[in-house]
């Protein structure tokens, strides 16, 4: 990241902030995928902020623009219920391992192979569950997903488990077939259990798209966080503050590799410091 370095060493000589200064700093706002409204915002609260040093009121306002929502994942004394949701590609089912991966020093988990729409995906989360040693419900090819979903939470209740992450598809026919397919998923497992989160996975190399995925998710199914994948690549990285500010949704966590331990809860002041120093 590092998207300000080169603005910031030009101000740090003369340590104030002019018209051109500005200028540039709404420009590499917009490229970090922030949007041109969001940007305008930050300049005028930067230019605004009396700090020691503009690199301290970009980081002030920067950080006032990020969610002070809890990141925490919200856990049951039993079974944690986790929905992972988003659309295809960004990183659902890798993610849904990943977080298995994640809290199972914490207890017995269990992954739902619950995209039944596309064969494949049944297969990629079985390899990640046997590598990890987790244990993988599915079913046929084409089954509905809300009874492998139900198959999933009753063999959650059976071993005890202490989380249960339920991949899921991210395309169907049509939008409001996959938003009706989430519905019904959640209402399944909760005739068990309370799902208590509904994460969006998010490819930050999908820049402001990123932002529009994320309002009609949150529209239809109640998001309570945001996995941002992907942000090993050339992503900018700014799609996280233009979620949090527009949509007050946290994220909770962020992908940084292809590989299993690639994730990482979502840790603001650093995210902002990676933004700026
Ligand atoms: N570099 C990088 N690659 C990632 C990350 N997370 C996922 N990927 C890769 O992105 C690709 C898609 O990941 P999947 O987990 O299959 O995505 P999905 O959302 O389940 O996709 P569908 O099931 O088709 O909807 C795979 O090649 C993953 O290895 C990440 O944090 N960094
Ligand atoms: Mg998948």
């Amino acid at each position: 990241m590092g998207i300000f370095s080169n603005f910031l060493s030009k101000i740090k000589v003369n340590n104030l902030l002019n018209k051109p200064d500005l200028d540039e700093l709404a420009k590499e706002l917009i490229a970090a995928d922030l949007g041109a409204d969001l940007a305008h915002s930050i300049i005028d609260q930067t230019r605004k902020l009396k700090s020691a040093t503009p690199e301290e009121s970009l980081n002030s306002v920067l950080l006032s623009h990020l969610s002070k929502k809890s990141r925490a994942i919200t856990t049951n004394s039993e079974l944690t219920a986790v929905m992972v949701v988003g659309v295809n590609g960004t990183g659902k089912t890798t993610s849904a391992a990943k977080l298995a991966r994640y809290f199972q020093n914490e207890g017995a988990v269990v992954l739902a192979a619950a995209d039944t729409f596309r064969a494949a995906a049944v297969e990629q989360l079985q390899t990640w569950g046997q590598r990890i040693g987790v244990e993988v419900v599915s079913g046929k090819e084409n089954s509905d997903p809300a009874s492998v979903a139900f198959d999933s939470v009753q063999r959650a209740k059976e071993i005890s488990a202490k989380f249960l992450f339920v991949d899921t598809a991210g395309r169907l026919h049509n939008k409001s077939d996959l938003m009706s397919e989430l519905e019904k998923i959640k209402r399944v497992i909760e005739k068990v259990t309370p799902v208590r989160e509904v994460l969006l996975v998010i490819d930050a190399t999908t820049g402001q798209n990123g932002l529009q995925q994320a309002k009609i998710f949150a529209e239809a199914v109640q998001v309570t966080g945001i996995v941002l994948t992907k942000l090993d690549g050339s992503a900018r990285g700014g799609i996280a503050l233009a979620i949090e500010d527009y949509l007050d949704i946290p994220i909770k966590f962020i992908g940084t590799g292809e590989s299993i331990d690639a994730l990482a809860p979502f840790n603001p002041d650093e995210y902002v410091k990676g933004l700026i120093s």
